[in-house]
């Protein structure tokens, strides 16, 4: 993998919007509240949907915020120079995101009563979904095969580094009562369940019939069709002739994409990065 990216404390970002002042910024001196609610999660995990959840139950299903600013600036990524300039300004109670490992997240967040939404994802799904995504952007080096995206998956030698260590690490806040942990696998289950868990979570109370707005503006068709929530605002020169943000939105893609050696090498390392972790905790090992 050429460098084109930026290192920060042994970690890969995105050469464009990031910089190392900022990323030691919002570790050191990033003043998180106990007011806030930030959804974390590893990239091509569900965050964007989890976002247009949390931004619906808020506005109790009604549509007009999601339909009228983009995602973006709805729940800002606080470690880019974009989200992190719109915080700023942003009032409280503030919702924001981050896909930072937990060594990078801002220090003041330890000691705070701040609510953290913690999505994980099938790996095998995160790797397919995040080869198509880098292989559409232009924020860093293009792989020329998934069998070379994987490699470079497996090491952690992609933007926001190893899946394993960033679920590893988060995971281990996963007692405290202002953690919430959740997978894409359970959205996509039962979702209905998982946005009456977040309401309880945040401590908002929706009737049943505004639960339905929230379940049917956040659901894939209408977020695909959102303007502010599909990326096509996103600028030309970031992206390549075929990007689509909202790709498939399943479970089990990795399926119809790895090989069985692929399978077996993924295994292999899966096995020997997560072992001790217990099973239960990963809905797609009961798969
Ligand atoms: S990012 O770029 O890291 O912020 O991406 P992230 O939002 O974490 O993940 C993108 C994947 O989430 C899927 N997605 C959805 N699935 C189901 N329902 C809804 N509403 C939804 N919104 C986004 C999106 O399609 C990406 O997964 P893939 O597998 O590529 O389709």
């Amino acid at each position: 993998m050429s460098d084109n990216t930026l290192w920060f404390e042994g970690i890969r970002f995105p050469m464009v919007g990031f910089s190392p002042e900022l990323l030691r910024e919002v570790r050191d001196k990033f003043l998180v509240k106990d007011e806030d609610t930030i959804t974390v999660t590893y990239p091509k995990s569900g965050t964007n949907w989890l976002i247009e959840i949390v931004c619906l139950i808020l506005s109790k299903g009604d549509p007009k915020w999601v339909q009228s600013v983009p995602i973006w600036d709805r729940s800002p990524w606080i470690e880019t120079q974009h989200g992190n300039e719109l915080m700023k300004s942003q009032k409280d109670p503030r919702i924001y995101t981050s896909h930072l490992p937990l060594h990078l997240f801002p220090k003041s967040f330890f000691s705070s009563k701040a609510k953290v939404i913690y999505c994980i994802r099938n790996p095998r799904d995160v790797l397919v979904s995040g080869y198509y995504f880098t292989s559409k952007m232009k924020i860093a080096e293009k792989p020329e095969t998934l069998q070379q995206y994987m490699k470079w998956f497996l090491q952690g030698n992609v933007i926001y580094g190893s899946w394993f260590e960033h679920v590893r690490d988060w995971l281990s806040m996963r007692e405290k009562e202002n953690f919430l942990v959740l997978s894409y696998e359970e959205l996509i289950k039962d979702t209905r369940s998982i946005v009456e868990k977040i309401c309880q979570f945040l401590g908002k109370k929706l009737k049943p019939e505004e639960i339905d707005l929230v379940l049917k503006y956040s659901s894939f068709k209408f977020m695909k069709e959102n303007e502010m929530s599909n990326y096509s605002l996103l600028p030309n020169d970031l992206t390549t002739e075929g990007f689509t943000f909202l790709r498939k939105g399943v479970v089990g893609d990795w399926k119809h994409h790895f090989t069985v050696a692929q399978a077996e090498e993924f295994d292999k390392i899966y096995q020997e990065k997560m072992a001790g972790y217990p099973p239960k905790l990963f809905p797609w090992e009961e798969c």
